[in-house]
Formats: C-alpha cells, structure tokens, sequence
C-alpha cells in the first residue's frame, strides 16, 4: 500500500537541508535553504504525478484532477521549521501525503475528488514572528497589514516575498475555494500516545496559540553607583513577571503558558537594565480560559509596572481560535486506524497547526504520531519509520474513504 522506503528516504534527503551543526535544522522562510527544500519536494510532487506551481505568497502546491468535478480534497503541512528544529516537524505531513498519492497512482486507483498536497509558507513563525503565512492565504486571511511585519533585520514579509522571485499578484488570489475538506498527517510533539502505547492518533481539537509580546522600560544605570532603592531595573520587573506565568498557567489545568525568547537591553554586566522585551504564548483549546489567563498576566504585569515606576507596553503578535476537527473525518481516520489494528486514540492537539486556518472555511481533520519521550522543537526529534508507515497507510484508507 505505500513505498516506506521512496518515503523514509525522502525524509532523510529534506532533512538535510538547513542542517545545523547539533543535527537539527534552520529552514526559515523566503530563505535559500528553504527554496532548495521546496524544490526537492517539488521533485517529489512531480514525481509523484501532480502539477506542481507557486502561489503568491509562495505556497507550494502539487495537484491533481478527479474523475469527477468535485470539490478538492485537500492534503498538507509545512517544511519551514523553528530554529533548530527536528525533521519530521510538518515535513512528516507534507511527504506523507505526497507518497499516499504517489502510491494511489501506482496501485491504478483514480480518486473521484480532485486533490491537492501544499507545503504551507511559515507554518512556524521562525522568522516573521507571525506564523501561517500560507495556510492563512489559502483561507483568504492574510491581510496586506500581514505582509508589513518585519523580520529581525527590517525586511518586511512583503519584501521577502518580491525577493523569493514569486509573481506579483492580489494576495486574494491565493484563496482556495470549492475544497471538500482538508488532513493533516504531523507529528504529536506530546507524550499521550507513547503514554498510550499507540503508533497512531485522531486529533479531536486544535488549541489556539495567542503570542503576545511585553516590554518594560526602566532607566539604564549605573550597577555600581546606583542604591538598590533607587533603581527602576526591568529586569527584575520581567523576572517577577516571568515566574508569575508559569504559576498562573498552573492554575487553569488545561493551559499552558511559554515565555521563549527575553531580551535585555543594554545588556551589560554593570548596567542596570533600563528595557527587557519577552514574548508570552498562551494556549488552550477553551478560548474562554485562554482569555482569562491572558488578562491575569496583563493585570499582574500592570501592578509590577506600577510598584517599580517601569512603563509596559503589550503587544499581540497572533491570536489563532482553537479549532475542532469534522467528526466525519475523525470517524473515517478511526475506521482507518482500527483497519489496519492499531488501537484507536483520540486526543486534543496542543501545538498549532495549519489545519486551524481553516476553521471558517472547510472541515478538517488530523492524523497524529508518536513522537519517541514526546520531543519536538529540538533535534532529537523522532518517530520511528513503523509509525510513519501506519500514519501513511491511514491516511490512504482515510482518503479512500472520503473520496466515496
Ligand atoms: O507553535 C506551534 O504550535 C507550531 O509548531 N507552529
Ligand atoms: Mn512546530
Ligand atoms: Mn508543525
Ligand atoms: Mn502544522
């Protein structure tokens, strides 16, 4: 039913792209890594029997025609990765799905309903800090405001978009309409189906990342001449704050809260710090409890501020819905499972994903799998090659099954 072989190989051969030095992998968008990964998958496309062409905003997109004038069945997943990622972060999806219509074709079975396989532009957010570029555009959310936010060098998404070469074009002609559904093979990046002893899974959920961006502006001064009680210092302001995330976090069970990246400015061993930026993601797949955390960090930031004379400033980077997937496809996806006998899991998806884009658009589902101690981010990412082949062949009964 599937070539684990052509599909482990291809695998390997896009992980090598971006590799850093640990073993992970850099591949950020509108990159040249990142355009020699997208035309090694292009191969794979082609190769596999679809018509492979960019959008505007430079989604890859592989398709093929049905039997019949159907809506399109849409596949996919994202290869850009977050800075030393691991390889089967989205590249899992997007491979997958090329090798489940490659082995179709090579098995003579013609699908009804067109489809469509995309590797999605910047599912992460590496570079723009403004994940989904791609997904958003296939959705027909992405705004030209969107395009305007900068990288760490000033370069604008827009920018980076004319540099990649792509054909200038209205952003709304990147929306796909007349798309019967949409499923996603990733990786879990959790510890639930290790814990559950299974190889495969069914997404019931999707929480919503909500990324928002702090500052607090003290004074800069002088570390040696300056009395303890006289400093408006922002890095202990932010430190406070900081440590108070995790504990509010705690305190809705379901949530969870990450503060990834700190900057303190000027950065100097004997200077006070006079301005400290760190970013916040909030997730949780109940909205109203994800807002309710995000006011009790705002809040408790505002009463710091307050104590030690600093200013604060909260910006939103992102705020995604949570999603939950189409019971039609989570019952096809449990058929499948149960088919090729596995045990059937369902579980919620804390990490984001491409899919959530969709949510006002067309049904969605996930396939998940075992990620080995539930690691991810991280090069020592890895799902064993029998659980890539039980999530591939799922993926073709799942099909199968939809298409009737
Ligand atoms: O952040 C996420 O959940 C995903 O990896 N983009
Ligand atoms: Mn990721
Ligand atoms: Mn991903
Ligand atoms: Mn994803």
């Amino acid at each position: 039913m599937i070539n684990i072989q052509r599909l482990s190989e291809h695998i390997e051969q896009l992980s090598l792209i971006g590799r850093t030095a640990d073993g992970g992998i850099n591949r950020f968008s509108y990159t040249d890594d990142e355009k020699r990964a997208n035309e090694l998958v292009a191969q794979y496309m082609e190769a596999a029997g679809l018509t492979v062409r960019y959008d505007v905003v430079g989604n890859l997109i592989g398709s093929q025609t049905g039997t019949e004038d159907l809506p399109v069945i849409l596949l996919g997943s994202h290869i850009d990765t977050v800075p030393d990622g691991g390889r089967f972060d989205g590249s899992l999806g997007v491979l997958t799905a090329i090798e489940v219509i490659h082995s179709l074709k090579e098995q003579g079975i013609d699908l009804r309903h067109p489809v469509k396989v995309i590797a999605f532009k910047d599912e992460e957010g590496t570079r723009f800090g403004f994940g989904m570029i791609g997904s958003r555009a296939i959705a027909g959310t992405l705004s030209t405001t969107d395009l305007l936010r900068m990288d760490e060098d000033g370069v604008t998404i827009e920018q980076a978009i004319a540099n990649d070469g792509l054909e200038r074009r209205p952003l709304s002609s990147a929306k796909l309409d007349n798309v019967k559904c949409y499923v996603e093979v990733h990786i879990e990046q959790g510890k639930v189906l290790e814990r559950s002893d299974a190889a495969v899974g069914n997404v019931t959920g999707i929480a919503g990342p909500l990324w928002l961006k702090f500052q607090l502006i003290g004074l800069a001064e002088h570390a040696g001449a300056t009395p303890m009680n006289q400093r408006q210092d922002a890095l202990v302001g932010a430190s406070l704050v900081i440590a108070e995330v995790e504990k509010m976090a705690k305190k809705y069970h379901s949530s969870v809260a990450t503060v990834g990246k700190l900057i303190v400015k000027p950065n100097g061993v004997n200077v006070i710090p006079g301005e400290v930026e760190w970013t916040v993601d909030i997730r949780d797949i109940d909205e109203d409890k994800r807002n309710l955390l995000e006011n009790d960090i705002k809040q408790y930031a505002e009463t710091v501020a307050k104590e030690r004379q600093l200013h604060l400033h909260v910006t939103e980077l992102q705020r995604v819905e949570p999603v939950q997937c189409d019971e039609n496809i989570q019952n096809a996806i449990n058929e499948s499972i149960q088919e090729i006998g596995e045990n059937v899991v369902s579980l919620p998806s804390g990490a984001g994903h491409d899919a959530m884009q969709f949510k006002q658009n067309f049904p969605v589902g996930m396939i998940f799998v075992r990620s080995k101690d539930g690691i991810s981010h991280n090069p020592k990412e890895f799902t064993a090659e029998e659980d890539i082949e039980k999530a591939a062949k799922v993926l073709y009964k799942t099909i199968v099954k939809l298409d009737r």
